[in-house]
């Protein structure tokens, strides 16, 4: 059977999206760029920097902010969304999932995090769920974002298993393309995602059971 299991944090663990969203919005709409929701969709597992690169790209404004105005934008998104965060505890962890993570424990099968989220420690903390991941991987740490598989390796070696022992469960398609790059299995959650193993709606139809069966097909 499989020797890990590795989550991706936001819609998998909790969802910020909207969160993000609200964050982002006013930062982009203080730079004249308006966003819908249509359009943080499109956000979903994409880092921070990337995620400004896009909404200048979409506001038609790229090529008017440099590095530096970049980081104070990004600086400034940050902090509101870390003041939206404040609001988070036990109750944001989506359905299933402390479920989930107990029964895994219990059976010994080692716990990861590979979230690109910079504030993932802090998240996992709100949730109450820091001590149940055996390793986390510091995105802050990474050199190439999802979809390239360096975030669920990294995580493989910290759990010290074989990539080819380990389930990866994520949100995003740039996420199931990484957990498929990097030799693991993958499960989605949600709809529109292109070559996940096992495709769920919710989080609360993942269990032991339902991934043993998946691992043995
Ligand atoms: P931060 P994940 C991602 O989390 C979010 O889905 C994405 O919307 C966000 O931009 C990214 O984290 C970076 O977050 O600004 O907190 O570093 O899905 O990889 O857990
Ligand atoms: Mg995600």
């Amino acid at each position: 059977t499989f020797a890990a299991v590795i989550f991706d944090l936001d819609g998998v663990i909790t969802d910020t999206a909207h969160l993000h969203f609200q964050a982002w919005q006013a930062t982009a709409a203080g730079i004249g760029i308006a966003i819908d929701a249509a359009f943080n969709a499109q956000l979903k597992g994409i880092s921070r920097m990337d995620s400004l690169e896009r909404i200048l790209q979409h506001g038609g404004k790229a090529a008017r902010y440099d590095a530096d105005a970049r980081a104070r934008l990004a600086a400034q998104k940050n902090a509101r969304y870390v003041e939206l965060l404040a609001g988070l505890d036990r109750r944001a962890i989506l359905p299933g999932i402390s479920e989930l993570l107990e029964a895994l424990a219990q059976r010994g099968i080692a716990i990861g995090l590979a979230s690109v989220s910079l504030n993932a420690p802090a998240i996992l903390a709100a949730l109450g769920l820091t001590s149940r991941f055996n390793y986390c991987v510091d995105a802050s740490r990474l050199r190439r974002t999802k979809p390239d598989p360096e975030i669920f390796l990294t995580a493989c070696a910290g759990l010290q298993v074989a990539p080819a022992q380990a389930i990866g469960i994520e949100d995003a398609q740039a996420g199931i393309d990484a957990i498929n790059a990097s030799g693991m299995r993958s499960v989605g959650i949600g709809s529109d995602l292109q070559g996940a193993g096992l495709v769920l709606d919710s989080t609360a139809q993942l269990n032991v059971p339902l991934l043993q069966a998946f691992w043995s097909t």
